[in-house]
C-alpha cells in the first residue's frame, strides 16, 4: 500500500517562501559582466563604474567563447539560478561571447563590441559579430566600447 501524499503547501506559505528566499538574495549580484580577455578590462570595467554608481550589485568575470568554451557555458547555464538578471558581455575580434552567452541562458544578454589592438576598422569586426545573431537568440548590442551604455540599459532592464 502506498503512503499517502503530504497536503500541498497553502498559496500563503508558497508566498511566504519566496519572500524570505528573495530576501536571503538580496546580497547575490543582479547583473554579469564578462569579458573575452584581461585585455578587455579597461573598457568594460566603466560599466561595473556605472552599475556601482546607481547601486546594482554586480560581479566580473574574464571567459572567453573560443578558449574556455566549457567555464563560459556553465556560467551561462547557472547564471539564472544564481540570481543574475543581465549579463553584459563585452568582446573584441570574432566576438562569439555575448553570443555564446545568450545560446546557454534565457537571461537577456546585452553585448559590447570592443576594439584591440588587431581589430579590423576599429572594431566593426566585433560590432557585426555580436549584432548579427541568429533568429531565436538574440542579443542586444550596443555601440563599440559602449560599456556605459551597456550598464544604463541594464539598470533600465531591472527596472521595468
Ligand atoms: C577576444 O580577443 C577578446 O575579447 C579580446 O578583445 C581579443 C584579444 O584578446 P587577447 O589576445 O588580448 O587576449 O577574444
Amino acid at each position: 500500500m502506498t503512503e499517502p501524499r503530504p497536503a500541498p503547501a497553502p498559496p500563503e506559505v508558497e508566498t511566504q517562501v519566496a519572500t524570505e528566499f528573495d530576501e536571503l538574495e538580496v546580497d547575490a549580484p543582479r547583473v554579469g559582466i564578462v569579458m573575452g580577455s584581461k585585455t578587455d578590462m579597461a573598457a568594460m570595467e566603466k560599466a561595473g563604474e556605472e552599475l556601482a554608481e546607481r547601486g546594482i550589485s554586480y560581479e566580473t568575470r574574464v571567459m572567453s567563447a573560443h578558449r574556455d568554451p566549457d567555464v563560459v557555458a556553465d556560467y551561462a547555464r547557472n547564471a539564472r539560478m544564481r540570481g543574475l538578471r543581465v549579463i553584459i558581455a563585452g568582446a573584441g575580434l570574432a566576438a562569439a561571447l555575448p553570443g555564446v552567452v545568450a545560446a546557454h541562458t534565457d537571461l537577456p544578454v546585452i553585448g559590447v563590441p570592443l576594439t584591440s589592438s588587431s581589430s579590423v576598422a576599429g572594431g566593426l569586426d566585433a560590432l557585426l559579430a555580436i549584432a548579427q545573431m541568429p533568429p531565436g537568440v538574440p542579443v542586444g548590442c550596443v555601440g563599440v566600447n559602449g560599456a556605459r551604455n551597456a550598464a544604463v540599459l541594464a539598470a533600465r532592464m531591472l527596472s521595468a
